[in-house]
C-alpha cells in the first residue's frame, strides 16, 4: 500500500513539473534533479492517506495537493543546504542542488519549486474554488513566516547563539518540521471532504507526528552514518545545533520520541474510516533508519 502511494506521487511529480526540455531547461532540470532524487515522500503519502479516511461523495484527487506539498518541502531542503544556511553537500544520497548546479541555479530552483506548488493547487482544483482556496491557505500558512520559515529562522539564531531552551527547541521543531506534516494531513482531509472539525483533528495528529519525526531525525543524526541517511550524519553536533539530543541527551530523546509517537498514533486512531495505514506508518517512523 505504501509503495502504491509512493508510485502515485512519483507519477504526479513527473506530470506536474515542467519538462527539462522546456525553457529554461537548466532551471527545470535542476527542479527535477532535487524532486526526483528519491526522498521518502512522507508528506505526500500523508496527503493521500488522509484523503482516504472520509469516504465523502465527490472527493477530489489528492495527487496534485500531495505534489504541491512535496514541492514546498523540497524547496526548503534545497535552500537549507545552501552555503549561507547549512552548507551541505549531500542530500537524498546525491550531491546537493548547489553542488550539482551552482548556487544561483539552486536558489532559483528552490524559488521555482515554491511558486510551482501554488500554481499546481490553483490550476488542478480550479473546478472547486473553495477547495483550491482552502488548500492554498493551508500550505501558505504552513510554509510562511509563522511556521516553516519562522522555525528555520529561530533554528539559525539558536545555532549562532549556541544555546536553546527546551521551549525554544519546541518552537523550532513545531514550526520547522511539524508544520508541513500537519499541513499534509489537513490538505489530504480537505481533498477527502473532511469537516473543519476533522481537519483540526488531523492537524493535532500531525503535530504529534511531526515532533516524533524530528526527535528521531535528531537521534539519527547523532547515531547513524552518512551512507545510510543519504545526507551528512553528525552535522548537528558539529554545527552546535539545538537538538533533542544536545538539549535532553540520547536516552531522554528516545523516550520523548516514543511518547510523541504513541500520542500521534492515539490521535490518528480517533479519526474516522480505516486508520490502519496511517497508524502503521506512524509506528514505522520511530524505528526508521533514514
Ligand atoms: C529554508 C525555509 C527553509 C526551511 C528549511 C527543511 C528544513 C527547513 C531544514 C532541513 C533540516 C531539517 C532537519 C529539517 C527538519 C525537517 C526534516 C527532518 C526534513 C527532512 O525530511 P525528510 O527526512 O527528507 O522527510 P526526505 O529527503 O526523505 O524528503
Amino acid at each position: 500500500m505504501l509503495q502504491l502511494k509512493v508510485s502515485r506521487v512519483e507519477e504526479g511529480i513527473d506530470r506536474l513539473l515542467p519538462a527539462a526540455s522546456e525553457p529554461s531547461c537548466r532551471l527545470h532540470a535542476a527542479m527535477r534533479y532535487s524532486m526526483q532524487a528519491g526522498g521518502k515522500r512522507l508528506r505526500p503519502v500523508l496527503v493521500l492517506a488522509a484523503s482516504e479516511l472520509f469516504g465523502a461523495e465527490g472527493s477530489a484527487d489528492p495527487v496534485p495537493a500531495a505534489v504541491a506539498v512535496e514541492c514546498v518541502h523540497t524547496y526548503s531542503l534545497v535552500h537549507d543546504d545552501l552555503p549561507c544556511m547549512d552548507n551541505d553537500s549531500l542530500r537524498r544520497g546525491r550531491p546537493t542542488a548547489h553542488k550539482a548546479y551552482g548556487e544561483a541555479t539552486a536558489l532559483l530552483a528552490g524559488d521555482a519549486l515554491l511558486t510551482r506548488a501554488f500554481a499546481i493547487l490553483s490550476g488542478s482544483y480550479s473546478g472547486s474554488p473553495a477547495l483550491a482556496a482552502s488548500l492554498v491557505a493551508e500550505l501558505s500558512e504552513a510554509a510562511g513566516s509563522r511556521r516553516l520559515i519562522g522555525g528555520q529562522m529561530e533554528d539559525l539564531l539558536a545555532e549562532r547563539a549556541s544555546k536553546a531552551t527546551p521551549d525554544g527547541l519546541r518552537f523550532i521543531h513545531q514550526n520547522k518540521t511539524a508544520a508541513m506534516i500537519e499541513a499534509a494531513l489537513a490538505m489530504g482531509g480537505r481533498c477527502g471532504g473532511a469537516s473543519d472539525a476533522w481537519v483540526e483533528a488531523l492537524r493535532a495528529g500531525g503535530r504529534e507526528l511531526g515532533l516524533a519525526f524530528q526527535i528521531v531525525d535528531d537521534i539519527l543524526d547523532a547515531t547513524s552514518d552518512t551512507a545510510t541517511l543519504g545526507k551528512t550524519a553528525g552535522k548537528d553536533a558539529k554545527a552546535g545545533k539545538a537538538t533533542y539530543v544536545s538539549v535532553h541527551g540520547l536516552d531522554a530523546a528516545r523516550r520523548f520520541a516514543r511518547e510523541r509517537s504513541d500520542s500521534a498514533i492515539a490521535a490518528l486512531r480517533r479519526l474516522p474510516g480505516e486508520t490502519g495505514f496511517l497508524t502503521a506508518l506512524a509506528e514505522s517512523l520511530v524505528d526508521r533508519r533514514r
